[in-house]
């Protein structure tokens, strides 16, 4: 056990900063093994009284230090930990020092490091610390200048946030860039890129005239890979202008690629750093999934300038002020750029398989969480796409035009602020003279609500009674769950399938189509007049909110929604419940040791869905998608990984030789799609997942089909499909392939994590030593993040019948990669250690064994706070 453990955050302790930093000049002389950094503060006291200065640093050695250009003596300050405190300073004053840091040594990849040998920064949240001893909170905002001195055959690229004011030569083959950043910003959007980069460039024209200057920077190889994230900046910026009326307020904006990268992007101030996954794509290299992630990210980034960077965060705990908000804008931006439902389906599967787990588990957290220990742990799902959803609901009650009003009002209201998440609500009120008070606790109460439905129709008096009861599980720390306001937006269906206009008691006259219900106490009845027949209620549409919902529909109500209902979101969900409902039978068919047989009534509902020519391509592949084993695994009271996969298993194999010469057909009319619009893009989707129908079968004939799939595929989605496809089925074929792909793709790293990454999803017998022989191979680094999730993260999240292997060989794996990560770094290890957080979800020996892996993590020698918060949460 930790002698003494890491101390907890607490929302409730915030205070305002006693200094403001004025301004702030920064000079790096840059060198890989020792960079010195510069800095120069200009520091005025916040409010009263004689607080002291105490300035956050994380491995940092101090060389110089200066009070108003006066040397400074040890006795003269205070060096403690990460803390520098100065006592009895004047109301105003300037500070210098000079701190020396090792850039090349920095395996944490937070603040100043290199990536391919070039220097690069992550500052948020807390990065900036490993630069320079700072106020590194983001309620202290400052002006910034910042000078770079480097070698110029090395490094020829310097860039930071802002415009470039001066550059020139330097002695000995150096050389300097000096920019300035006009707006007041907090440290943690500050940015450094250094480096042998080039660029490609292009230009944006906004809605008021101002000419900007885009740049995209990579490694000279790579410079025939950055189109497709030009085009998305250009779209991006546009759509907000279009949208949201915000409009881009510096002459340059860049994008830097890098190769080594925690998370996805950073929207520093000017100048994003991104992962390269994230910029990087031709259509033979980067599958269409990749094409809209990048455009969403690039999406996400710019949308930041707005949501983030001119209102940003008073404290860490409003992360979602910015991030949810930010991912309600992408996603919107996404769903004009393509099919709203078809993204619409994506985000809630993510939510459902991602964020529900984490909101049951024992990180469970509110969108707005009341401690931590360390920050970087939550960055999470519900922070950014639970945060989304409540933004989403904001804009369900108040109407499109009420939220842009609301969103217009926050923005005029708070430009150049640090803000919470009450302001951001406060200012839809206001906006809109109305009250959300209840729908604040949406931001303070962790957990997935649960609405139970039922209805009751009277042909007497031709009326029907909606009953919907809300509740949620107690989460840790809140016992008691108060009632939320939730919208529920609904419809009633006849038997043709036509809305029903609805009129509740006590109004004058019915409404046509679907309305929106507000639940804000635990139970509601609605009692709905002229209402002849019993109706089909089609619930949720939308996904109104981010809920559990059950109805007790029968498998005939569910194959008329599939067919009819005319919310294409709630078409799908009906397919989905379905596909649960005989799931759920299969698996208790395994686990009882019986025959399994495929449902004839889903068969045909899921066959008729094959036929229907009239639906979108895209919209089809998702309703052929059956639920995701983690899905299933969430529904159960004891997981039961290998039921799981096999009932699963079993009825793709079912529904391939069920529907085989369907599934064929519509393979052959949907196969070549040309183009990378989203027409193509879903008939492509379809095509693959009819190939991996017809080889679930494992039949020789779809084999050699996917065989010439892979052997034609002149673009990396369908080459991965038929990957995907062949995965089903060992053999030469399979073989082959893999091997021709490895071959093909060794130089590019971000092709060879696909390949990487479809090995350690084979579940397949053999995974274990499959997964180490992956670690082994030559292009395998524990160093690099990308290449870490695709093997490591894969198999933990992707694999749960080899990661859950009774003997305990898989918790084992990950467990030991988790502690020779934590010693480089903590962030990715931490994020491994969530795949074992959820044991007491499985059955006795699985979690014995996942608890002793938690044990075994916690009682490690010198365990960072990131590890130590996750494990230490998950075993108490
Ligand atoms: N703000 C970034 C984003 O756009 C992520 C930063 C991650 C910091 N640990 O999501």
């Amino acid at each position: 056990m930790k002698e003494t453990a890491p101390a907890a955050i607490h929302l409730k302790d915030y205070a305002p900063p006693r200094w403001r930093i004025l301004s702030v000049d920064l000079c790096f002389v840059l060198d890989p093994e020792d960079t010195r950094v510069r800095s120069r503060l200009t520091l005025a006291r916040n409010g009263h009284g004689e607080a002291p200065l105490s300035l956050n640093g994380q491995d940092l050695v101090l060389h110089d230090i200066r009070l108003d250009d006066r040397p400074l003596q040890p006795g003269d300050y205070h060096l403690e930990g990460e803390t520098l405190t100065l006592h009895d300073l004047p109301e105003r004053c300037e500070l210098s020092l000079e701190t020396g840091i090792a850039p090349a040594a920095n395996t944490a990849l937070e603040g100043l490091y290199v990536s391919g040998g070039n220097f690069c920064t992550q500052c948020e949240a807390e990065g900036f610390r490993r630069i320079t001893w700072f106020l590194d909170r983001p309620d202290v905002m400052a002006v910034y200048t910042v000078r770079i001195e480097a070698d110029k055959a090395r490094y020829p690229v310097l860039l930071s946030n802002g415009n470039l004011t001066d550059s020139g030569d330097l002695p000995e083959g150096r050389h300097f860039a000096v920019w300035h950043d006009p707006f007041p910003k907090p440290s943690y959007l500050f940015a450094l890129v250094a480096g042998d980069l080039v660029c490609r460039r292009d230009g944006f024209t906004t809605r008021t005239g101002r000419e900007v200057d885009l740049r995209i920077y990579v490694q000279r190889h790579n410079l025939d890979k950055c189109d497709h994230a030009m085009r998305s900046l250009q779209a991006s910026m546009r759509w907000d202008e279009d949208t949201f009326g915000r409009e881009y307020d510096l002459d340059i904006y860049m994008i830097v690629a890098v190769d080594d990268f925690n998370m996805g992007a950073m929207e520093n101030k000017g100048l994003n750093v991104f992962n390269s996954k994230y910029v990087l794509a031709r259509p033979d290299t980067a599958t269409d999934d990749d094409f809209v992630a990048i455009e969403s990210v690039i999406a996400h980034e710019y949308f930041h300038n707005w949501s983030g960077n001119r209102v940003t965060c008073r404290d860490w705990f409003q992360l979602s002020l910015k991030e949810g908000l930010t991912v309600f804008r992408d996603q919107e931006f996404t769903a004009d750029q393509s099919l709203r439902a078809v993204k619409r389906i994506q985000d809630v599967q993510r939510l459902r398989t991602l964020q529900f787990p984490e909101d049951a588990g024992p990180m469970a957290h509110p969108v707005r969480p009341q401690s931590y220990i360390e920050i970087n742990n939550f960055y999470t799902m519900t922070v950014y796409e639970k945060g989304a959803e409540v933004v989403r609901m904001i804009q369900t009650l108040l109407g499109r035009e009420g939220f842009r009003r609301g969103l217009d009002l926050y923005f005029d209201r708070h430009d150049g602020q640090a803000v919470t998440t009450d302001d951001f609500v406060k200012a839809m009120e206001d906006a809109n003279a109305r009250d959300l008070s209840r729908f604040r606790r949406w931001y303070d109460q962790a957990g997935t609500p649960l609405l139970e439905a039922t209805g009751e129709h009277d042909p007497r008096t031709a009326t029907y009674r909606l009953t919907v009861r809300q509740s949620c599980l107690p989460t840790k720390g809140q016992p008691e769950k108060l009632p939320l306001h939730i919208p529920l937006v609904m419809a009633l269906l006849d038997a043709r399938g036509q809305e029903i206009p609805l009129r509740l008691e006590g109004e004058d006259s019915a409404v046509a189509g679907e309305r929106t219900l507000e639940l804000t106490a635990p139970t509601h009845v609605f009692v709905f007049q002229d209402v002849p027949e019993l109706p089909v209620p089609s619930l949720l549409r939308g996904f109104s909110a981010p809920v559990n919902l059950r109805f007790p529909y029968t498998d005939a109500q569910l194959a008329f929604l599939m067919a009819h209902d005319t919310d294409d979101f709630n078409r799908w969900e009906a397919g989905q419940q379905f596909a649960l409902k005989v799931l759920q039978g299969l698996i208790e068919a395994v686990q009882a040791g019986q025959p399994l047989t495929l449902d004839a009534r889903f068969a045909q509902a899921f066959g008729q869905v094959l036929a229907n020519g009239a639906l979108d391509a895209a919209l089809v592949a998702e309703a052929l998608t059956l639920p995701g084993e983690g899905y299933l695994a969430e529904q159960m009271a004891v997981v039961d990984v290998d039921a799981i996969h096999q009932a699963r298993q079993f009825l793709r194999q079912a529904l391939g030789a069920a529907l085989g010469d369907r599934f064929r057909a519509v393979y052959e009319a949907t196969a070549g799609a040309q183009g990378m619009d989203a027409t193509a893009m879903g008939r492509r989707r379809l095509c693959n997942l009819c190939l991996a129908y017809l080889c679930a079968s494992g039949e020789a004939e779809a084999v050699a089909l996917a065989r010439t799939h892979y052997g034609s595929a002149d673009n990396m989605t369908d080459a991965m499909g038929a990957l995907r496809a062949l995965l089903d089925c060992p053999g030469e074929a399979r073989d082959q392939a893999l091997a021709h792909f490895e071959a093909r793709w060794r130089d590019d790293p971000l092709v060879l994590d696909k390949w990487f990454g479809l090995q350690a999803m084979d579940a397949a017998p053999g995974a274990l030593d499959r997964v180490r022989g992956l670690m082994s191979h030559p292009g395998f680094s524990i160093r690099n993040p990308n290449r870490v999730r695709a093997v490591l993260g894969t198999f933990a999240m992707a694999n749960p019948v080899h990661f859950h292997a009774l003997d305990g060989s898989g918790h084992g794996l990950i467990t030991d990669s988790v502690l020779e990560l934590d010693a480089l770094n903590p962030q990715i290890a931490a994020r491994l250690v969530t795949s074992l957080s959820r044991w007491r979800r499985f059955d006795e020996e699985r979690q014995g064994s996942m608890r002793r892996c938690l044990e075994r993590i916690v009682a490690h020698p010198g365990l960072s706070r990131d590890v130590y918060e996750v494990a230490s949460r998950s075993l108490d």
